[in-house]
This record gives C-alpha cells, sequence and structure tokens, in this order.
C-alpha cells in the first residue's frame, strides 16, 4: 500500500492565511479516510505479462502519434516571466507566491485548449502539473497552495483531462521533482541556488508520492508522467527507482520519461548508460539527433519562453514544419509548448500557427504519423520517412538542379511520385538514386515524394546523406 504522508499542519502550505481548526479530530479523520480511499482504489496488481502488453501499446500509440502539445502554465504568467525560474530573480519570492491570489484566469476553456490541439494534428497534450515553484494546479489534499485556493476555485487537471478524453486525445502532466518553495525540499529559488532551513527529503519524497498517486488516481487515464527538476543533487538514482516503480505499480500502462532517473545527458536529453532509461529520452530545445533503437521525443517552444511572455518570439510556419518533419525523420516525437496567458486563452497568434500546422498535416499526415525515421538520416537536404514498402522523402532545401540524388537503397524502386499522385521520373543505379522534380511542382517548405519499394523500407539500414545541399 503506497504510503500515504500528511505533512504536519504547520508543514502544510496555509494559503490564504486561513482560521486554524481546532477540531484536530477532523484533520485525522480525513487523513483515515484517505488512507482508506487509497487502500480502496489502489488497482489490483496487474500481472507483469498485462502490465507489458499495456505499456507496450501505449508506447506504440505514442510514437505513431509523432505530434503532442505541451502546456506551460500558473499564477506566474500574470507576470509574463519564466515559470519557476523568475521566483527570486525577476520577481521577489514574496510576490511571485502571492500571485496565486490574483490568478483568475476567467476565459480559461479547456475544450477549446483540446481541440486546438487536435486541429493542429496533435495526438496528446502534457500540462504543467507543478513546476519548480511548487504551484499546484489541481485540486490536491496535500498542500494548499493550489489552484483551489485562487479567485478561479476551478480545477484545471480536470477540466482539461476531461476534454482531451472528449477530443480524443492522451492527457499527460509534466511533473517537477524538484519544488523550490516546500520546505522538506532542500533547495530553493532563485533556480536552486539557496538551502531551505528545515529540509526534510524523506517526508518531501512522501509528499510527491502522495500527490502522483493523487493525480493518477483522480483523473485517469493519465497516459504520461514527464517529470522534470531531476538533475539537482537532492534527487537520486535511488528516489527515481523507487518513483518509477511506485508510479508504474499504480498505472501500469503509464508512459514516464527518462528524467525520473539521473541519467539525462543535458539538453541533449539521451539517457546514460546503466541509468534508469524510463521509456523514452527527451531532448529539450532543439531536434534530437538520429535514433532509431529508443523512442525519444524534442521538446520546444513556439516562442522562446516556455510560460506566456507579451510579445515573445514565434517561431514561423516554416520552422514549425521543419522541425515537425525533421524529428519525425530522426524517429522522434515533438512535443511543442505554448503558454497560455493570464486570462486562460492561449494567444491568438499562437492557436494560428498551430492551426497551421493542422492544415499542413491534414495533406501531408500519412508521411508523419505512424512511420518511423528514416532510412535516409536527416541532413541538410532534410528527413525521411517510412511505412511499410514507402519512403517520404521531405526535400527541405535543393541544389542547383532539379534532381535531388541520394544513395544507392538495395531495395528495387517500383514508383516516385509527388503526395498529390503526380509521378516522378527516377534513375536507380548501384551507386545512386536520381529523382527529378520540376521546380514549379516543389513546395516552398517541404517537397514530399512518395517512394514505392519491391519490400519493406525497414529493412533498409539508416543511411548518411552527404551534408552538402542535394
Ligand atoms: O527548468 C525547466 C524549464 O522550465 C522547462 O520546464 C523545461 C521543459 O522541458 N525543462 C526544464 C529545463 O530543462
Amino acid at each position: 500500500m503506497p504510503e500515504v504522508f500528511e505533512p504536519p499542519k504547520s508543514q502544510r502550505m496555509m494559503w490564504p492565511p486561513t482560521h486554524r481548526s481546532p477540531f484536530r479530530l477532523a484533520a485525522i479523520t480525513e487523513v483515515l479516510v484517505w488512507i482508506g480511499i487509497v487502500q480502496f482504489l489502489r488497482p489490483l496488481e496487474a500481472a507483469p505479462a498485462e502490465m507489458s502488453k499495456a505499456h507496450a501499446k501505449a508506447l506504440q500509440h505514442w510514437r505513431d502519434s509523432r505530434f503532442g502539445l505541451f502546456i506551460h502554465w500558473g499564477p506566474v504568467s500574470l507576470k509574463g516571466t519564466e515559470i519557476g525560474w523568475s521566483r527570486g530573480a525577476q520577481v521577489p519570492i514574496e510576490d511571485y507566491d502571492r500571485l496565486c491570489q490574483q490568478f483568475n484566469p476567467s476565459n480559461f476553456n479547456a475544450t477549446a485548449w483540446a481541440k486546438t490541439a487536435k486541429a493542429a494534428g496533435m495526438k496528446y497534450v502534457v500540462l504543467t502539473s507543478k513546476h519548480h515553484d511548487g504551484f499546484c494546479i489541481w485540486n490536491t489534499k496535500f498542500t494548499d497552495y493550489n489552484i483551489m485556493n485562487t479567485p478561479f476555485r476551478r480545477d484545471v487537471v480536470k477540466e482539461l483531462a476531461d476534454a482531451c478524453r472528449r477530443q480524443g486525445l492522451v492527457f499527460g502532466l509534466y511533473h517537477s521533482i524538484c519544488d523550490w518553495r516546500h520546505p522538506d525540499y532542500p533547495l530553493g529559488s532563485p533556480g536552486g541556488k539557496t538551502q531551505k532551513t528545515t529540509p526534510n527529503m524523506d517526508r518531501y519524497s512522501g509528499y510527491l508520492k502522495n500527490q502522483l498517486a493523487e493525480l493518477i488516481r483522480n483523473y485517469r487515464p493519465l497516459g504520461l508522467l514527464w517529470f522534470d527538476g531531476e538533475w539537482e543533487a537532492p534527487w537520486t538514482h535511488e528516489r527515481g527507482v523507487d518513483l518509477d516503480q511506485f508510479v508504474r505499480s499504480l498505472e501500469p500502462g503509464i508512459l514516464i520519461n527518462n528524467r525520473v532517473g539521473k541519467g539525462r545527458a543535458g539538453m541533449a536529453g539521451t539517457t546514460s548508460a546503466g541509468a534508469l532509461p524510463g521509456d523514452f529520452d527527451t531532448p529539450e530545445q532543439r531536434i534530437g539527433n538520429f535514433q532509431n533503437d529508443r523512442p525519444w521525443e524534442s521538446c520546444i517552444t513556439i516562442c522562446r519562453q516556455w510560460a506566456w511572455k507579451p510579445n515573445d518570439r514565434l517561431k514561423s510556419r516554416k520552422e514549425c514544419l521543419e522541425t515537425l518533419v525533421r524529428t519525425a525523420g530522426g524517429d522522434g516525437n515533438l512535443l511543442l509548448n505554448v503558454g497560455p496567458m493570464p486570462n486562460g486563452e492561449i494567444e491568438a497568434r499562437q492557436v494560428e500557427r498551430l492551426l497551421e500546422i493542422g492544415r499542413w498535416l491534414k495533406k501531408n499526415g500519412e508521411s508523419i504519423y505512424r512511420t518511423r525515421g528514416g532510412p535516409f538520416k536527416p541532413g541538410a537536404w532534410g528527413a525521411s520517412t517510412h511505412k511499410g514498402n514507402t519512403i517520404f522523402l521531405h526535400v527541405l532545401k535543393w541544389g542547383e538542379g532539379e534532381t535531388i540524388e541520394l544513395p544507392a537503397i538495395e531495395k528495387r524502386i517500383l514508383k516516385c511520385s509527388l503526395l498529390n499522385g503526380r509521378r516522378l521520373h527516377w534513375k536507380q543505379t548501384r551507386e545512386e538514386v536520381g529523382i527529378t522534380v520540376p521546380r514549379g511542382s516543389r513546395d516552398e517548405v517541404d517537397t514530399i515524394i512518395v517512394m514505392k519499394l519491391d519490400g519493406s523500407a525497414s529493412d533498409i539500414a539508416p543511411i548518411d546523406v552527404a551534408t552538402e545541399k542535394p
């Protein structure tokens, strides 16, 4: 039975300062009831075979999805500064922690967010449940520093989880292991550079597990837990292994990223040998390198900041599409981030950018969804994806001529055409493949060539393509 830890009253984040109940019996009763609920709701232990089947199915669906929406949101949006990192830096700690008293995103509409994600061609959504600043955007029993104690008083996690389910999207949560506000977590703001006076990491780990159990049980099915904030000293490999096992015991099919452990290689996001791997690697603010022996997902902001920032630089349609194509071409997923405004809306120009991507995917999605990366590895020329006996060439940059020349492949090419069906002239020798696309038939961003083979494209070993333009 997972430990249910109720921090002593003095440790609970009381906000706003509330009348302390004289009825301690009520508090004890509440804990006992909660223990009873946890015990009752605890799922029957899934046999390892069932666990692996549910998990393998979830991982394949996630991998086939290729594209998801990341959302960094909280009271800090009122300031327009970076979530977590601006606490005690650009924004004094006391001011930052009081922002929740003004947080009232009255235009928040979970259905609108979920419909935007769906229209963007995204198949899953990952929302920050708690970032490094400790603010909890759901109705948690384990701290008063949460959304229910703001003027808004609505459970954002519940509303978005329900909306995603109605739109057929997998719902996931980003959850920060580090917590620069919680008195038991040893490090504090700014940026983990200060020491708490009376830390208690074991007690904090109990708090972390209690909240994760709450999120898994109250908002199921939770498809994915995107851990972060694991890089600081208080978190250890052993705590990661324990947390990974704890979460999977509660939700056998859940996906967990590699940031549950201590093996992430910085922003490259790959997992060091021997480290706790989680289910996928997590390159950040960059397109991951070609890697088809382990799932990975690039998390990248549509602007520059993770949380809302007025007049932030918005990535162009071309940049977003190229990022998606190169990520899929590397055999990875793209988790594209928006930072909603303090009124609860996603900025209109960000919504429009997402809808532009969705319109592109409506037309070209067969070259992205349910594909694997390669066999021609990404390069200056572009990238390739494949499915069955088809290779999709995504030509992003052309040379002088009208012919793209690629290294030879051992499968025989049966046909080359554009995605719109227009047949193309091609030649195949033992040395190379050449495909001619008249200038007038090219796309300004991504010219997609469909190459049909006499066998499965996945039989072809990944091929490096000369880095100069074709
Ligand atoms: O510190 C966080 C940052 O705020 C953001 O949440 C990104 C998203 O993956 N992760 C951390 C930086 O690596």
